[in-house]
């Protein structure tokens, strides 16, 4: 049920460097239409970097890694596509549909395949109120079964940022800042919060891998938590505005369960008059260029 393309296939075969990219940040966490050029930008970043991106979805019941413009195509107009998880992808499979995979559903079905490396925008974490509704990511959950490197920067902003980083470390997944000690707040430079340890080149990144694979603490993930410069960030003011307003909205209509985050995110792609969805592109470029960075410095050392 799983089909590497050619291209990948030969990659993995070879040794040679692969990012794996997540399919729902294309299908529920942008606007039409700019979702199909930034899924193509994606993966020529990649490409630019020297690695071969395999962006993982469900085309018509079959786990796709690595897809053709065709299949992006699908993923980012289709409006059959469901967000899938983890636990959903044997039933979207079983029945033949289409599915758009989240980071748990992405980097488990990269482990799989042996890719080593996955480039994402924001993980999924903590939600704000979780204590009564236990609204809490499986991304969390699958981070600490597989041993996928996740580039990201940090967690999403409408998440509780603090409760997501108590949680990463009890469920003891790996954290490391990307010429930082502060954890971005994905659409913000800096969530509040410190990073315990820094590294400083994709190479510092690659010796933690092999590090972590020699020690066996590599059954978890690992989070390269990559921060957007300064003064490319949203500003915070509109920011915290945008959020308190959008935080009401999902209340007032009810909003819950898996619908919460793509609501929140089309919120700020709303409201910010587009400012948030250049943020946000301009985030999962640089995240999957340095996750080809890092995938050619870990091809390298073998
Ligand atoms: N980050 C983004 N955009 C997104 C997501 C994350 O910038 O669309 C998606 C990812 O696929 C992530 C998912 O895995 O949201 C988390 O959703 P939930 O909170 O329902 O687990
Ligand atoms: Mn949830």
């Amino acid at each position: 049920m799983i089909t590497l393309s050619d291209e990948v296939r030969d990659a993995l075969a070879d040794g040679a460097p692969v990012v794996a990219l997540e399919s729902t940040i294309i299908s529920h966490g942008l606007p039409r239409p700019d979702n199909l050029r930034v899924a193509r930008e994606i993966e020529q970043a990649v490409r630019d970097a020297g690695a071969v991106p395999a962006t993982v979805a469900l085309v018509a019941g079959r786990v796709r890694i690595g897809l053709d413009d065709d299949a992006l195509a699908t993923v980012a107009g289709d409006d059959s596509v469901l967000k899938v998880s983890v636990r959903d992808l044997a039933v979207v499979a079983a029945r033949g549909g289409h599915g758009a995979t989240t980071v748990a559903s992405t980097a488990h079905l990269a482990a799989r395949a042996g890719i080593a490396v996955f480039a994402t925008g924001g993980l999924g974490g903590v939600h704000r109120g979780a204590s009564t509704t236990f609204d809490e990511s499986a991304d969390l959950v699958t981070l600490s079964r597989v041993p996928t490197t996740v580039v990201c920067a940090g967690v999403k902003s409408i998440l509780d940022i603090a409760a997501t980083l108590e949680r990463m470390e009890t469920l003891g997944i790996g954290l490391v800042g990307y010429r930082t000690d502060r954890f971005p707040g994905f659409y913000l430079t800096d969530s509040g919060h410190p990073v315990e340890h820094r590294v400083d080149d994709p190479a510092e990144v690659a010796a933690v891998m092999r590090a972590r694979a020699a020690l066996g603490t590599d059954r978890a993930g690992l989070v390269v938590a990559n921060p957007l410069p300064e003064d490319e960030q949203l500003d915070p003011v509109l920011h915290d505005r945008v959020l308190a307003a959008a935080l009401a909205g999902a209340d007032a209509e009810g909003v819950h369960g898996k619908e919460t985050t793509p609501y929140l995110l089309a919120r700020f792609h709303q409201d910010t008059q587009g400012r948030s969805l250049a943020v946000n592109t301009r985030i999962i470029l640089r995240n999957a260029r340095l996750a080809a960075q890092i995938a050619l410095a870990h091809a390298v050392a073998g």
